[in-house]
Order: C-alpha cells, then sequence, then structure tokens
C-alpha cells in the first residue's frame, strides 16, 4: 500500500464474459474510493468490443492505474490452427504470467481471472500477495473447476479411464451428466480442457473467490464450496452477484429508466406492446454458423412473433465484415420488416432486457447473459464452454434438442401474446 492506502491489482484475461465482470468490480471499488486501483492491460485486444470497454473504463475513472502487460511472442496459430482467438490469448496470458512478479510486487491483493489462476496464484504466493480470483460464472461451474481433476484422479485409481470422462458427480452439489459437460471437457488432450484441468489444481491455493452469484439463486453448489465437500479446505467464497453495469452506479437516473434508452434499438422497441418481443442473442464471441442462421431465420419468421435479433457472423467482432441481408437470406429484412429487428452492432444489453417491450430472451447462456435476464423468462440454447452448466442451474425441468420444438415453443410464445 501507498500511505497506508491498500492497493488492489486486477489481473483480467479476454472476452466480454470475462472483461466485464471485472470491469463492474474495478468501478465499484473507484467509485467508492479509498483503494488504490491497478488494471493489468494487453493491447491490442483480440476485440473492438473489449477495446472500446477498456477506453471507457479509464475515461470514466481517470484514478485507474493502467498497467500495460506486454505478451511473450507465442505463434498461436501454427502451434493451434483454427483455435478460438480468445482462448488462445488466454494461453498467450498464461505462457507470459511469469513477467508479471515486478508488476505484482508492493501491491496489497491481486484479484485474478480463473483462466490465469494456475500461474498467478504461485506468483502471489512466492512474493506474500494475497491472490482472489474473480470467478465469472457461476458457483456449480466454480464447484466443476474445483472438483474435475479430482473426478480424473478418481478414474484413475478405479482405471476408468477407459470409460471417458464420464458423468461429474460434484459431492453436495450435483450429477453433472457428460452429455451437459462443457464438450472439450470430453477430450482431455484439448487446449480448453489441459487450462481447465491446470487452474482447477492450482484454485485450491488461493486465498477467495469472488462468485457473480447470490445465495438465493445457488445455496447448494455456495454451500458445498464453503463447508468443503466440493474439496475439503477450499478457500472462503464471497457471492457478490449479480453485477450490475458501472453506468448504473455513477449515473444519477431514474434505476427503472433503462441506459440504453433513446439508442435507435431502444426506440424501435419502444413502438412494441409490452412483452412482445423475442430477443434473440448469443454472446459476443459465440459465432453461429451461417446454415444456422438461416433456420434461425426460418424460426423466426414462420414463429410470427416480434424479435429483435443480436446477430453475430464471426468469433471476434473486427472479422465481421458480412452484410445482413447476404447471411440472412433474399428477401428476410423486408417480409420481417416491422416486426423483427436484426442488428450486428454492439447494444447495452442488460439495459434493453430490462425494456417492458422484451417478453422472451434466447440466449446461449453465457453466466452474464444469464443474471442479466432478471424476470425475462429465459429459452437457453446452450452452446460450449459454461453456457450447459449455466442452464442446469437456470433450468424449470424442461430440455429441448432441435429447432423444430424451438420453432414450436415460438409459436407458442406468439399465441401468447396475441
Ligand atoms: Br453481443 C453483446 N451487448 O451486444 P456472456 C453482449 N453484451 O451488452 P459471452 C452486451 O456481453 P461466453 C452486446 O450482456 C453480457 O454481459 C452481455 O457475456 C454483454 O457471454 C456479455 O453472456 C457477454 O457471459 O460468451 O462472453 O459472449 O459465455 O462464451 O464467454
Amino acid at each position: 500500500s501507498v500511505d497506508g492506502v491498500p492497493h488492489v491489482m486486477f489481473i483480467p484475461s479476454a472476452g466480454m464474459g470475462h472483461l466485464l465482470p471485472f470491469f463492474r468490480v474495478i468501478a465499484a471499488l473507484s467509485y467508492h474510493g479509498g483503494v488504490e486501483v491497478s488494471v493489468v492491460t494487453v493491447l491490442p485486444t483480440v476485440s473492438a468490443a473489449e477495446a472500446d470497454h477498456f477506453t471507457e473504463l479509464f475515461a470514466k475513472f481517470p484514478g485507474i492505474r493502467r498497467v500495460d502487460f506486454h505478451l511473450l511472442p507465442f505463434d498461436a496459430a501454427a502451434e493451434f490452427p483454427g483455435h478460438d482467438p480468445f482462448l488462445l490469448r488466454w494461453e498467450a496470458l498464461r505462457r507470459s504470467a511469469h513477467l508479471l512478479g515486478p508488476l505484482i510486487t508492493g501491491v496489497s491483493a491481486v484479484i485474478t481471472d480463473v483462466t490465469l489462476a494456475s500461474h498467478v496464484i504461485p506468483i502471489c504466493k512466492d512474493i506474500h500477495v494475497p491472490c482472489h480470483v474473480l470467478f465469472v460464472s457461476c458457483a456449480t461451474m466454480l464447484s466443476l473447476v474445483a472438483y474435475f481433476p479430482v473426478h480424473l484422479d478418481n478414474n484413475q485409481k478405479k482405471k476408468a479411464a477407459t470409460g471417458g470422462v464420464g458423468d461429474v458427480d460434484i459431492p453436495g452439489v450435483r450429477c453433472i451428466a457428460q452429455s451437459w459437460l462443457p464438450q472439450p471437457l470430453l477430450d482431455l488432450e484439448k487446449l480448453f480442457t489441459k487450462q481447465l484441468i491446470d487452474n482447477g489444481r492450482e484454485i485450491t491455493k488461493a486465498d477467495g473467490f469472488l462468485v457473480n452469484t447470490f445465495d438465493a439463486l445457488e445455496p447448494v453448489a455456495l454451500a458445498a464450496l464453503r463447508d468443503g465437500k466440493v474439496v475439503p479446505g477450499f478457500p472462503p467464497v464471497y457471492a457478490i452477484g449479480p453485477l450490475k453495469s458501472h453506468t448504473s452506479s455513477t449515473s444519477n437516473d431514474n434505476d427503472d429508466k433503462p441506459a440504453a434508452a433513446g439508442s435507435p434499438v431502444a426506440c424501435w422497441l419502444d413502438e412494441q406492446p409490452v412483452k412482445s418481443v423475442v430477443y434473440v442473442a448469443f454472446g459476443n464471441r459465440n459465432a453461429v454458423t451461417h446454415e444456422q442462421i438461416r433456420e434461425i431465420a426460418a424460426g423466426l419468421e414462420s414463429s410470427g412473433c416480434r424479435f429483435l435479433w443480436v446477430l453475430k457472423t464471426t468469433t471476434v467482432d473486427r472479422d465481421d465484415a458480412a452484410e445482413l441481408a447476404d447471411v440472412l437470406g433474399d428477401g428476410f429484412l423486408d417480409r420481417v420488416q416491422g416486426r423483427g429487428l436484426v442488428t450486428k452492432a454492439w447494444v447495452d444489453q442488460e439495459a434493453l432486457l430490462k425494456h417492458p417491450g422484451v417478453g422472451l430472451f434466447l440466449s446461449h447462456s453465457g453466466w452474464n447473459s444469464v443474471t442479466a435476464a432478471a424476470g425475462v423468462p429465459l429459452l437457453a440454447w446452450p452452446g460450449g464452454g459454461d453456457h450447459r452448466v449455466n442452464a442446469t442451474v437456470v433450468v424449470s425441468g424442461k430440455s429441448y434438442n432441435c429447432l423444430e420444438l424451438l420453432s414450436i415453443f415460438l409459436k407458442g410464445f406468439a399465441n401468447d401474446c396475441t
């Protein structure tokens, strides 16, 4: 600390789903003051959305110290051809993490992203700096990350490795069926899996966890983690969610008024009947294939519903040069004009979900999206990463497997609205 003021250093990773919760905690700490805050920043970012949000954060809170961190050269394309650029950025960060030591020395506490935990925690231990993990997904996913290495060790002991990964029965939490695990975990050679196992083994040595959840939402998983049922002696877990956008904590606006008011999308929503619009979005880095886009478009069109579709055609926004009309097919936009709006722009999703016009959220079930859905029924279409686990946390009991069912669901929704 400097002059008795504690100095907290944040080490986020990459992807908006990881950055936004960090920015929210950083903004809250900066807003309340009494703490010196620094943020390890790697430029250029992978996506334009990340760059814009870094710029906004530092402009809004000039007191935050930006600690530029330069990555070592890493020929990701040669070593891991075709991999997700965000996963590769995590890998690049991990491979350069040993250079963080001198930057961390002298700070009062470090808060790291879980994707870097296996590398950052040992550095902090060496120099006696407390290290907490800001876990950006749900507590159930945290229990899976912590328990997965133990599950594999148990499999090994039982010589059950030939049976594959199998269902993961997390003590005190629940049994997650193999088909509901993050699917890369079924292949122990995958980069995602290697990183998760490394991090899972090391996180038991963290000083604590801040999790974007709350006790009423995940009482069982939180209790099991805290009682040491998942992994004996697990560090303290603080449920600090649901994290809110810093625009609402810094503005004097009436909280009921969506921050997106006045944007073209919000203006369009203003004209729609209450709870009539299906909001469709699959997060910032989950491109759906062109074939899937056409199928979703056909489903939305035949459902007769009003809809707002935030469409991403590439994993990284900077690469997204496709024309909407080309992607959606001839005449689609004309046929749905008035009742359907499709945009590729970044929108203030949290604010839009609060708009009275929105009646249903069709989502990939990224955790930030799930927690922002407050009050809007969520139709989860989970994809990769933690999405399936997140869906199990909020599921009401039904699961559907194909787009025909989705279309039936949307038709039912349309009938409800008329
Ligand atoms: Br796209 C988009 N506006 O236009 P998730 C996203 N978001 O506010 P992720 C916007 O980004 P994975 C947009 O509200 C959420 O807070 C959204 O995080 C916001 O999914 C965040 O939902 C996206 O956790 O995918 O990160 O896109 O889960 O695969 O990391």
